[in-house]
């Protein structure tokens, strides 16, 4: 898998990846990944990358042609790559797409800064828009660095031991349980009696269905597109059983 990142601060890229798990994952010959400077590709001895917006106001705007080689350039690294730009107006990355992503040969980042980058850019060499949530930041660098993070992840061979089913704990749509370590008692407070049972079916159901349950607490939302096992819907109208019990 290749992964270019196209950006006019690729020093804000290069430590993440010669870190922590992308630096594994480049070790070991799973992925292939590099920042290219924006500003490399731009003409004039002052290399600019942005100029004014036509129609006046205030900010910047990245000029087209800088974009357009360096898109040209990533895209003979990655040929086979997918082009995304990094933007508020893009579809939500989720966990869903970064799987969606992990099935691909190639990403190339194209990271805009100030006010955006030049319209022809978006229409002509974009594959596809993808923002990572409903904030603004001052340019696409983190997040291309978090989806890079997310679908490296789940690259077959990055994380180590019996991985495949937390890797998929999330597609699975709900959130993960409780995780406690030694020591037993910490702050006066023990960990849950069944961990230390040495049953493990019963581990196992005790995480699924504290794994529900949270999810319910914590992110409803998450239910709302998600159809449930016999076993979760037994768990669930049990806690109903016991809450209506409760109330009287
Ligand atoms: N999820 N930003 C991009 C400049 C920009 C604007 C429009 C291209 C088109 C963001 C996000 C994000 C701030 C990155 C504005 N570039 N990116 N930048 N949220 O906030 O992805």
């Amino acid at each position: 898998m290749k992964f270019v990142v196209l950006t006019i601060f690729p020093e804000m890229i290069n430590p993440f990846l010669e870190n922590g798990m992308l630096r594994l994952a480049v070790e070991r010959g799973l992925i292939d990944a590099r920042a290219l400077n924006i500003r490399d590709y731009a003409d004039g001895k002052h290399k600019e990358t942005d100029d004014k917006p036509y129609g006046g106001g205030c900010g910047m705007v990245m000029k087209p042609e800088p974009l357009s080689r360096a898109i040209g350039a990533a895209s003979e690294i990655a040929p086979t790559a997918k082009r995304i730009l990094l933007t508020p107006q893009g579809r939500p990355f989720d966990q869903a797409m970064a799987h969606e992503f992990s099935a691909t040969d190639g990403l190339i980042f194209i990271c805009g800064r100030y006010e955006g980058v030049d319209e022809r850019i978006c229409q002509g060499m974009v594959d596809e828009e993808v923002s990572i949530g409903d904030y603004v930041m001052t340019g696409g660098e983190l997040a291309a660095m978090v989806i890079i993070d997310a679908v490296t992840r789940l690259l077959p061979g990055v994380l180590g031991g019996d991985e495949s089913a937390e890797k998929d704990s999330f597609s699975g749509g709900l959130l993960e349980h409780a995780h406690y370590t030694r020591p037993s008692i910490f702050g006066g407070e023990s960990v849950p009696d069944v961990l230390m049972s040495g049953n493990h079916a019963k581990i196992e159901r005790w995480r699924r269905e504290t794994s529900l349950i949270r999810t319910f607490l914590k992110r409803p939302d998450l239910l709302e597109q998600r159809s449930f096992s016999r076993e979760e819907k037994h768990v669930l109208t049990e806690w109903c059983r016991r809450i209506e019990e409760l109330v009287g």
